[in-house]
């Protein structure tokens, strides 16, 4: 067996002892779909996310992370693994930020993970890790790591595990084996496209962010644009309809692997996110926000964003008793929320 094999076979076992659900090594270099990533920046699909137009050629170039890098080890962990819990109304939290903040869980292993392999190196060497928010491409590393497919939905999908996968990733100037790409399990299926409530799916493969609702909720600190109001439901951070339409995260004998770390119970949803009530949401003060989020990802919106979201939610409930709640929006002195109360009684007095 050659040094790379041997190595990425050991990197491979580490990963796993660690933690890591799924993992794969692929070469550190610009393919045609990470080049796919500059234009989709160009078509404005990035809205108001300036961090991304900033490393762009890095997103486009894994090569140019740092000097030498050669090869990207991408790991990926599970948040759900049960079928149910589909949009529970009337206020839906995605999956991915009703327990522990990601960030931090899948940080702390790949950290593990880095240590592991320097321990097993009788050279040194460098390497770098991120999740989510370093300047890389992570589906795409994932896919060319053998991780799965980038579906139509965009996300990353595992032939077993389905899609609701964090991903994360180490670049090393290490020499790897690398493992092959599995390819395109899509097929002629729609079902993302056709159930994206916004439209934000606008052709296979191809997310306007400043149509989703993820981004409308959570990256965009702005109003949320009227035309999209309605299609926002009770989607008050995040959304996951398109994966929850997706057949792969239904397969019948889909298999959640082990768990011995015990690293899924930070993905657990918290009591306050799993089905809050708007009633709950629009009395939260900030204070409470606070607490009810402390180490959770749902710090991102801020305050204010989630209070924005709850009143869209409350707009399409039809729910005449959140009248009230909601009128105390209208004399915060913040125009924003003002104008998301006014469009949400308009809406309530119908
Ligand atoms: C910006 C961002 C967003 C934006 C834009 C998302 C988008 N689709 O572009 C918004 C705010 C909308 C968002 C939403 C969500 N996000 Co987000 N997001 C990111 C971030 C930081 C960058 C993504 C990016 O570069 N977008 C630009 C587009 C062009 O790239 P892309 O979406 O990755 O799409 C690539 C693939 O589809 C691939 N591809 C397409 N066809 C093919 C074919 C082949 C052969 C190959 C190899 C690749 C390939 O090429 C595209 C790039 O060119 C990544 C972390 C990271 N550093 O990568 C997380 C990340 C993608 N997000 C994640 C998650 C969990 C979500 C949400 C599920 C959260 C939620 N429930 O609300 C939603 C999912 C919505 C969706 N359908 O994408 C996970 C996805 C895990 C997975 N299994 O896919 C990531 C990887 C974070 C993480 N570390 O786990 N996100």
């Amino acid at each position: 067996m050659s040094e790379e094999a041997s190595r990425s076979r050991d990197i491979k076992a580490l990963a796993r002892v660690l933690g890591a659900d799924c993992v794969g090594i692929c070469e550190a270099r610009a393919t045609p779909e990470s080049r796919r990533f500059g234009d989709w920046l160009d078509r404005g699909y990035g809205g108001v996310m300036d961090y991304l137009e900033r490393s762009r050629a890095k997103r486009e170039d894994p090569a140019l992370l740092f000097d030498g890098a050669r090869s990207l080890i991408v790991i990926g962990l599970l948040y759900h693994e049960r079928d149910g819990e589909e949009g529970a109304p009337p206020a839906n939290v995605s999956r991915y930020a009703r327990g522990d903040d990601y960030h931090d869980v899948l940080l702390d292993r790949l950290r593990a993970l880095g240590a592991a392999i320097e321990a097993r190196e009788k050279e040194p060497f460098s390497w770098k890790a991120w999740v989510d928010t370093g300047p890389v491409v992570e589906r795409v590393a994932a896919a060319y790591a053998g991780l799965g497919w980038a579906g139509k939905n965009t996300c990353l999908i595992h032939p077993e595990y389905g899609s609701y996968l964090f991903l994360g990733v180490i670049a090393t100037d290490l020499a790897c084996a690398f493992d092959e790409p599995i390819g395109d399990q899509c097929g002629t299926c729609t079902a993302c496209l056709d159930a994206c409530p916004t439209g934000a799916l606008v052709e296979p493969h191809w997310l306007d962010a400043t149509r989703c609702i993820a981004y409308t909720t959570i990256e965009d600190p702005g109003p949320i644009p009227a035309d999209l109001r309605e299609g926002h439901g009770g989607h008050v951070y995040g959304c996951d309809i398109c994966q929850e339409v997706c057949p792969w995260n239904h397969r019948r004998g889909r298999v959640v692997p082990d768990d011995p770390l015990g690293l899924r119970v930070h993905f657990e949803a918290r009591e306050a996110w799993r089905a809050p009530t708007l009633h709950w949401l629009l009395e939260l003060d900030e204070e409470a926000w606070r607490e009810s989020t402390r180490g959770s990802a749902m710090r991102r919106s801020k305050y204010r964003g989630l209070m924005r979201n709850a009143l869209v939610a409350a707009g399409n409930s039809g729910d005449a008793s959140l009248r009230q709640p909601v009128e105390r929006f209208l004399t915060t002195g913040d125009e924003m929320l003002s104008e998301h109360a006014h469009w949400a009684l308009d809406r309530l007095a119908t």
